[in-house]
């Protein structure tokens, strides 16, 4: 479908209001609201996603995709919850105690929510306990945690801690994420996954939520 492909297009190029526009438009036309959320923003998405990772783009473009998504989402969002689609799963992610970097954590949020999983962003600077506290609350079996900075890296194994401490280590599960993380550094510190990039953790939270 012709609207499809423009969609597509318009976010690659980080048209966020021609997304909009052009999402308002296929709405109206009555394409059907998954169809438009697959093969318009998250084909867009994944595209932007391996170019990125190819080092054929960089963090602006990105960044623009981005917010393209995250407008084309907010017109789809409603409707899709109204449609009954089920989610995946939910999700509790966050930047970690003592840190504010936040755009590799929202990068993450929108690939997961295009993913189809419920995310809950509890932002930045987040405590090991409020992790904990929001997991429990929301009933969420996945935690996803970003950390950017040497000084606050230790803070993942810190809310891992706090997970085992409440009897929760096993049932709720941990990610973990961002420039410094390794595989090595997430195993050890007893992370449940870790995931390099945005594209990835999506497949890293369909593996810990057992749906591949
Ligand atoms: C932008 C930026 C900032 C911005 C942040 C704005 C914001 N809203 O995020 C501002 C200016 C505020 C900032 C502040 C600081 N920064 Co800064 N910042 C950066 C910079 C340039 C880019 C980070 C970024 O956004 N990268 C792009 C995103 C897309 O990548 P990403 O975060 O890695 O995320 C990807 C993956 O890691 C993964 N991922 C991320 N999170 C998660 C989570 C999960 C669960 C999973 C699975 C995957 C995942 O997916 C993402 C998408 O693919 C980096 C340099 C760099 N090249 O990394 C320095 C950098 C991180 N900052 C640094 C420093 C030192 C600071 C400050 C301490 C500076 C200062 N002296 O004040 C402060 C700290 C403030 C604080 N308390 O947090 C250092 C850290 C060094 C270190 N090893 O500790 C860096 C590396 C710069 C440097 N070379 O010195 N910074």
């Amino acid at each position: 479908m012709d609207e499809l492909k423009e969609i597509q297009a318009n976010l690659i190029e980080g048209q966020a209001d021609k997304v909009t526009e052009l999402i308002q438009a296929a709405v109206a036309k009555g394409i059907d609201v998954e169809t438009i959320l697959n093969e318009g923003l998250i084909a867009g998405m994944a595209v932007v996603g391996e170019r990125f990772k190819r080092e054929e783009i960089y963090l602006p473009e990105v960044l623009f995709a981005g917010r393209a998504m995250k407008a084309g989402l907010e017109i789809l969002e409603p409707l899709l919850l109204s449609a009954g689609a089920k989610p995946l799963g939910k999700i509790i992610l966050g930047t970690v105690q003592g840190d504010v970097h936040d755009i590799g954590k929202n990068l993450v949020s929108i690939m997961l929510k295009g993913a189809g999983f419920e995310v809950i962003d509890i932002g930045v600077d987040v405590a090991p306990e409020a992790f904990v506290d929001a997991a429990k609350q929301e009933g969420a079996p996945l935690i996803g945690m970003s950390a950017l900075l040497g000084t606050t890296i230790h803070c993942m194994k810190d809310t891992i801690e706090a997970l085992a401490s409440a009897g929760l280590k096993g049932q709720i599960r941990a990610m973990v994420g961002g420039a410094l993380v390794t595989q090595s550094y997430a195993d050890s510190i007893g992370a449940d996954g870790y995931a390099p990039d945005a594209v990835s953790a999506v497949d890293k939270a369909r593996e810990l939520l057992g749906l591949i």
